[in-house]
Parts: structure tokens; sequence; C-alpha cells
């Protein structure tokens, strides 16, 4: 694709209203534009990269066996008051009436109405477990929006509900979610680190939040720096293997600063493994019980012939939030070199070629190398523009594609000048260089 017929609205220089990395490069390579406060559209870069990222996340969840479905974003009052949270919520809530003068509100979470959902169809034992997500818009109105996309007003959450017979069976589904965090998070090329932490508005007394380590980050953390040394590699999807993987995480001292106590710190981690750091909260997860299964009347017939409330959990990805994460992590903003995990790049590839208005051949081989990628899958962007290299190299470098080639003054014969963005050039063969690419995307 040409980027002369492609709409990224670049700036030249960092916004000042911006306060941090990914803020800034966001506004700068035109992948957001703000409509008001903490409200933001998605232009085509970071729409592209959004779209990957949560094509991601639904992969890991169909993975443990969860199914997809979409609720509204606008949700009736009715079953908030159910629930009792219509009053608890507060300011948080973006309360609208319709035309019949009925409240409604726009959705900044959706426990009640996948209540309501499972309710009204599932009756009996048999049917459980359910898991079922969404991918879906929700608004809060937080009292200060900042950081663009990542503490906004509107945001792309994925939250998943759990829908279980006993504890026992309900946590064997929280840890299926455990898990398909940690693999989620992974793919997209992050260390989140699963902590202990506080269930705030939601609920309930088990929960973890997935936190990358960030500088800017918002989360104040205290941990013991051997949890980044662990895999999840090889667990099964089975209950006791499951247990395991949390008890591994869990035997290292990790939580959010609200669950914070000093002297447990000090005692469970000795002095060289202590990090007090930052960091972006990716991810949340809840135990809740029958907190709104019991208020909401969710309950199913048992194989006695009793009945109980099921017991319910909920999973939260912030999938807008992961692209300011991704950035905050992967940004080296002293060289200005954006390096997005290929998993979720909005381009494999940069094709740059030097163009002067006499010679047009550095065109005509960008267009047969991209030929060659078309065959191959592979996605590239080629800056067909006639400014001068260096300055369509630092636009390359900002829009972030993993991989460059450069057709100058040094391109002759079939070696190319290839690199890894942040990395040295090597002139090598365009098989050689399909080959490199295919590999890295195999792996995703
Ligand atoms: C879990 C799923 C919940 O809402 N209910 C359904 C539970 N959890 S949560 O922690 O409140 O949110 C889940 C994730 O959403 C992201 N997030 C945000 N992203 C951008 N701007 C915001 N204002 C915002 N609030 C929450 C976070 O990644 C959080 O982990």
């Amino acid at each position: 694709m040409y980027i002369s017929k492609l709409f990224i609205p670049i700036l030249k220089n960092n916004p000042s209203e911006a306060k941090i990395k990914s803020h800034q490069l966001m506004l700068r390579v035109g992948m957001i534009k703000q409509s008001s406060a903490g409200i933001y559209s998605w232009l085509p870069l970071g729409f592209k990269v959004m779209k990957k990222i949560e094509q991601i996340v639904r992969e890991e969840q169909d993975k443990i066996g969860a199914q997809e479905i979409l609720m509204p974003t606008i949700q009736s009052s009715e079953i908030w008051k159910e629930s009792g949270r219509y009053e608890d919520y507060g300011d948080e809530m973006l309360r609208i009436k319709d035309r019949q003068d009925r409240e409604m509100l726009y959705g900044p979470t959706n426990e009640e109405l996948v209540t309501d959902i499972f309710r009204s169809s599932v009756k009996s034992y048999k049917s459980l477990p359910q898991l079922l997500y969404h991918i879906q818009w929700k608004f809060r109105d937080e009292i200060r929006p900042r950081f663009g996309i990542m503490r906004c007003r509107e945001f792309y959450m994925k939250d998943a509900y759990s829908f279980d017979i006993n504890d026992e069976e309900a946590l064997f589904s929280y840890n299926k979610f455990f898990l398909s965090y940690l693999k989620t998070f992974k793919r997209l090329d992050l260390t989140a680190i699963p902590m202990a932490a506080d269930t705030g508005p939601i609920g309930g007394n088990l929960s973890h939040e997935f936190i990358i380590l960030a500088e800017t980050g918002e989360s104040k953390i205290f941990t013991d720096k051997r949890i980044f040394d662990l895999e999840s590699d090889g667990t099964k999807i089975e209950k006791k293997s499951l247990e395991d993987l949390r008890k591994k995480y869990e035997q290292f001292y990790s939580v959010t600063d609200e669950k914070f106590n000093k002297d447990e710190f000090e005692k469970k981690v000795s002095e060289p493994n202590r990090l007090k750091t930052k960091g972006i909260e990716v991810g949340h997860i809840f135990y809740f019980g029958d907190k709104y299964s019991k208020p909401m009347d969710g309950s199913v017939d048992l194989p006695g012939g009793k009945k109980d409330f099921v017991k319910m959990g909920s999973y939260g990805i912030g999938v807008s939030r992961l692209v300011g994460a991704i950035i905050e992590a992967k940004y080296d903003e002293k060289n200005e070199v954006m390096k997005w995990p290929i998993s979720v790049a909005p381009y494999d590839v940069s094709i740059i070629p030097m163009i002067n208005k006499n010679d047009n051949s550095a065109l005509e081989k960008a267009n047969k190398i991209n030929l060659e990628f078309e065959k191959n899958n592979i996605d590239s962007i080629i800056d067909d523009t006639d400014e001068n290299l260096s300055s369509k190299i630092k636009k390359m470098n900002l829009i972030g594609a993993p991989f460059q080639i450069i057709i100058g003054k040094q391109t002759e014969g079939e070696l190319l000048e290839f690199k890894e963005i942040d990395k040295e050039t090597q002139k090598i063969g365009l098989g050689e260089i399909i080959k490199i690419i295919k590999e890295q995307k195999a792996k995703i």
C-alpha cells in the first residue's frame, strides 16, 4: 500500500498536550483523534492495531471454551436496581432517559445484563459451566480522563463471565481465565504479572490484576522479581494443572498498593528481590460467587432436586488500553523508534525507496518487492513520496512496522538493504528477507 493513498495524518512534532509517550505517539502518527474529553475516534492505523489485538484476545478466549456474544452498549436501569448497583455506581455511570422517560444507561460493565440473559434460559446444572464473553465499548464517566486512550471515558473492553454450579467448579473457570490471560499477553509480547488486587465496585473476595511494568503506569506495585521468570507453557486445561499454575505465581508476593502491607512484603521478599514500581493494568479478573445471581435470582436445579444460585466470576481485558500499553512498553522515545510486536503491527514491513524526479527505478523495485510480499501474505507499506530518505525513515520509525527495506544508492543487483527497525542494516536477498519475516509471523 502506498503511503500517499493512506489516511495517516502525521504531525511534524510531538503534540504539547500529551504527557506520556503512548499518547504522544498515537496523536503524532494519527492513530486516534480526540472527539471530546476522554472520547476518541480511531483512525486507520490505530484501528488496525486494535483489531489485531482484539483478534488475539478472541482466539485465546475461544481456546478455553468461552463463547462470544454481543450485548448492547445501552442498558436498562431495571436490572441494575435489582442487583443494587444502580445507586452505588455513582457519577461514573452515564445515565440517559429515553423518549418514554425510561431510565437507561451506557454500560460501564455487564454483570447484570449477562446474569439476566443467563437466568432467562438456563434452569439446570446440566447446562453448566457456561463461559460467555463479548468485546464491546464501555463508558465510565471518569473524573479525570487522562493519558489519551489509557484512561478514557469510552473504551473497548473484552469482558467475560463464568457461571458454575459450586465454588470448586467456579475456581476452575477462574483459573482457565488466569491461564488464558497469561497466554494472551505473551502473544502481544508483553510480560503481564498477575497481582492480588482489590475488587472495587465489581465485588467479591478473589481478584487478580494483570499488570505490565511502566514508569508512566497508574498502578503502584510491590513484587518479587522472581515472578518475571515464570512461564505458563505446557499447562493443560484441567483442574490440577491450572491450580498448580496459579499457586506457582501466588507463591511470590505481588500486590497492588491497595493490598500492600510493608511488614508482609519485607518478611516474604528478600531485599535483592524486592521491586517497588509502577505498572499499567491491562486485565482484571474477579470471583464473586452469588453477588449478582442471588439478588437477581439466577438459580439452577441441582442433582438432588434442590435449587442454588450460580457462582459467577467476571474477567476483563482493556483492549483499547492495550494499544497504549504496548507503546509504553516498546517505544524508544530517545531515538524515536516504535517497534510493534509483529503479532499486532499495522504493517509487517516498510519499503522506503529513494525517489527522484527523473528516476523512478527505486519505486519500480519497491513495487516488485511488494508483489512478492503479497504472494507470501506479508503486509507492507511503501513510502512513494518524494521526500528525502532520512525524513522517510524517521516517519517509518514512528509508524513502527518491525522490518524495513531501504532502496537507495547502495542498492544494486540482487542484494537489498534490510533491517529490523531497531537493529543494524544487513544486505541480503529478497528470498532470505521473506523467510525471516515469515518465521517471525509463524511464532505468533
Ligand atoms: C471484569 C469484566 C471489570 O469491569 N467487569 C467485566 C469487570 N473490570 S475492570 O477492572 O473495571 O475493567 C477491566 C479492564 O478494562 C480496562 N479499563 C479501562 N481502559 C481504558 N480506560 C478506562 N477508563 C478503563 N477502565 C478500565 C482495564 O484494562 C481493566 O483492567
